[in-house]
């Protein structure tokens, strides 16, 4: 006997949205998948559960789209990702080139580049003293390192941030917010791709090492121009964000700070763990492509299942005392960068980056304050602030 439980929450609305936790724990105690009503969507919210779609790609696809529109029966807004909104045998060979493109070797070599951009950033940081962190020294960050190991020229990056609000803002409901902002998708995307291009890149960086593999005929150049934009497309909101929210919970735990401030070699490990407490990436899609039970319920054909990375990384059947903030935890079982063949392929660089960040931050900074409340960004595919404001010396 399958049954079906049923809830109202929405989970893309502001309220929740503003603090997801609390909401997350509702939904585990309805049960390991519930239908909302509201979309017509599965969700799963239990790490088991979110684990287990993550991992079965021969069920839960990716060719629906990564988000909450039905690519099965709504035409995609962009040409597809072939990586993220493809199935194996096209994705494996596309991942193949990028895992070997941000492989730990190539990774390793980006440290001292990172590093001299986020000591910069800081000292320039201290001298005024009070700022808002998002703006004037986390966004800064990403926008800067990420696009230069692409190869992208110095001075073709204003649209970067809009771009990546269309491709998140994509992930939700259509929002007044969002389709206002897709009135400039066809100029926003056709700079995009014009700026993957080969002969748009600089000759050493990732896009090179991608578009190289154009030449052994493992990708074509098309398919190389698109890898080149799921980098940019991946790489730069969500390292932002996690970054600013990994801010912010120092911040909301001074024990902490004071922690990886007196020990600056801690700084993976607070990245790692704000990566588990309030991840950028709370929630991903997949499409069934076929009708499945799973978990006690019928679940149809071409269905979708939101899946809620954020709600796992709080769930106390995997996690001892989820809901703290600890830096020192042993954390193995990562769910922030999501799991299986889709999980995060430039997960080291997000860590490096975020390693580089905090050690600096903890090496060169004494006081860590709030000097203002934050405030949460509107786009519903991935966590984030807009405002940080912060007092440092
Ligand atoms: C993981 C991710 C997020 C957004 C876009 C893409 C991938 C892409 O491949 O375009």
């Amino acid at each position: 006997m399958t049954s079906r439980v049923t809830s109202d929450l929405d989970p893309f609305s502001p309220e929740f949205r503003a603090d997801p936790y609390p909401r997350y724990a509702e939904l585990r105690a309805l049960g390991p998948i519930v239908w909302l009503d509201r979309y017509g969507i599965w969700v799963v919210s239990h790490y088991e559960q979110v684990r287990a779609v993550l991992t079965d790609w021969e069920i839960f696809s990716n060719a629906g789209g990564g988000g909450l529109a039905n690519y099965f029966t709504t035409p995609p807004w962009r040409p597809p990702s072939i990586i993220l909104e493809a199935d194996p045998p096209l994705h494996t060979r596309t991942r193949a080139v990028l895992m070997r493109v941000v492989s730990a070797m190539a990774v390793r070599g980006m440290r001292h580049g990172f590093q001299q951009v986020a000591d910069s950033l800081i000292d320039r940081a201290l001298v005024r003293g009070t700022l808002d962190a998002i703006p004037d020294l986390v966004q800064p960050f990403p926008l800067t390192v990420f696009p230069d190991a692409v190869g992208l020229a110095k001075d073709v990056r204003e649209n970067l941030l809009t771009y990546g609000a269309m491709v998140f803002g994509a992930f939700g409901p259509s929002t007044p917010w969002h389709e206002e902002l897709m009135l400039q998708a066809p100029a926003v995307g056709d700079w995009i791709l014009a700026h993957c291009a080969r002969d748009a890149l600089t000759p050493v960086g990732l896009g090179a090492s991608i578009h190289a593999a154009a030449d052994t005929g493992e990708i074509t150049a098309e398919e190389a121009t698109l890898l080149v934009r799921s980098l940019l497309s991946a790489g730069v909101d969500t390292t932002i964000d996690s970054i600013g929210l990994a801010l912010r919970c120092l911040i909301d735990h001074p024990d902490q700070w004071r922690l990886l401030r007196d020990d600056p070699s801690l700084a993976r490990a607070a990245f790692e763990e704000a990566t588990r407490y309030d991840s950028s990436s709370q929630s991903l899609f997949r499409t069934t492509l076929r009708a499945v039970e799973f978990a006690g319920s019928d679940i149809g054909k071409h269905e979708k299942v939101l899946v809620l990375v954020g709600s796992a990384g709080r769930d106390p059947a995997r996690w001892d005392d989820p809901d703290r903030f600890d830096i020192r935890r042993k954390l193995t079982g990562q769910i922030g960068y999501g799991a299986g063949i889709h999980g995060c392929v430039a997960q080291m660089m997000a860590r490096l980056e975020g390693e580089v960040f905090f050690q600096s931050l903890a090496t060169k900074v004494k006081t860590l304050d709030s000097a203002g409340p934050s405030a949460l960004r509107l786009n519903p595919g991935l966590r984030g602030l807009t405002q940080l404001p912060i007092a440092m010396n």
